[in-house]
């Protein structure tokens, strides 16, 4: 696929853009020859937007701001090693969008857990009773809570293309059977940390995605890209949930993006604009979720 839209790179002292994503944008120091070279990577979070593969205007204004700053109070909570950089100061220009990282080598495994049957999940139940391959019980509804979290790695799919799901077995052919054993016991455990923290808050933590990489120095197993976003993440109202009414799957993420789009699109050429409501909307959610949760 091919982004609908031209990034404009910034001009930020002593760092040169490297690479841009749907959402974010990649930075190398200026001393670096190229991004694969830097010890050091400035990821910069953007008020982009992305739906079905695309990337929608207008952005959500503030989005990245309160992505990095979610992201950024998550790892903080997390006795996990992460990719940040304490030490380089984030540049002033992005100051409250961006975070400086190691550079790790990435496991190319994207570690799924989900906590609740919804989405491709529930679409996957609904027709074979399992999810990501793994039985599970009869009887379960759109959105009901799973007996346990279970973790459904998929493959990272070189860029513009669909992640695809697989199996635990196929993951250890990937990275080999420790780091694969590792990847998910590690996802599991921060899953289960963070959606203990979510439901004190009164939020639901459905499902979410992480990223690992091992250090380059040292070997460790090290949490990487943003962490329990709205992006990454789906989280619910849990008195909502508890209500049991047809808003209870209603999200803290981009649903109202994504429902707005199916119903006002076909799928065919340049999505329409998103009109002011809806992308006020949705600002109005990401502030809201991270008003709760970091409260
Ligand atoms: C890396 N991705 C996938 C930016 C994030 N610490 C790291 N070291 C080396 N590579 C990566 C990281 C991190 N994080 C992660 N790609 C490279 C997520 N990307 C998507 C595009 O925007």
């Amino acid at each position: 696929m091919t982004l609908g839209h031209t990034v404009d790179a910034l001009d930020i002292p002593g760092w040169v853009h490297g690479y841009s994503g749907k959402v974010r944008d990649l930075y190398m120091p200026e001393s670096a020859s190229s991004l694969y070279d830097a010890e050091r990577v400035l990821m910069v979070a953007s008020d982009r937007v992305s739906a079905f593969d695309h990337v929608l205007e207008p952005g959500i204004p503030s989005k990245g701001t309160l992505l990095t700053r979610l992201s950024r109070w998550w790892f903080a909570q997390l006795p996990v090693a992460n990719h940040l950089d304490p030490l380089t100061p984030v540049p002033d220009v992005v100051a409250d969008r961006g975070v400086v990282v190691r550079r790790l080598h990435m496991h190319p495994v994207e570690c799924v857990v989900r906590g609740y049957l919804v989405g491709s999940g529930w679409a996957e139940y609904r027709e074979h009773g399992t999810v990501c391959g793994i039985a599970l019980p009869a009887g379960l509804q759109n959105g009901d809570r799973l007996p346990e979290p279970i973790y459904t790695p998929a493959w990272k799919a070189p860029y513009g293309e669909h992640d695809e799901n697989i199996t635990f077995e196929r993951s250890v052919e990937l990275v080999g059977a420790d780091v694969a054993e590792a990847l998910r016991d590690a996802s599991l455990a921060i899953f289960a940390r963070a959606s203990a923290v979510a439901e004190s808050r009164g939020v639901i933590l459905a499902d979410t995605k992480f990223e690992f990489g091992s250090d380059p120095e040292t070997g460790e197993l090290t949490l990487a890209d943003e962490v329990l976003t709205s992006d990454s993440s789906r989280y619910w109202d849990a008195s909502l949930y508890a209500a049991g009414g047809p808003d209870r799957l209603a999200s803290f993420d981009k649903q109202i993006v994504r429902d707005w789009l199916a119903a006002n699109w076909d799928g065919e050429g340049v999505p329409p604009r998103l009109p002011l409501e809806i992308v006020e909307q949705t600002a109005a959610r990401y502030r809201e979720l991270i008003d709760r949760l970091t409260a």
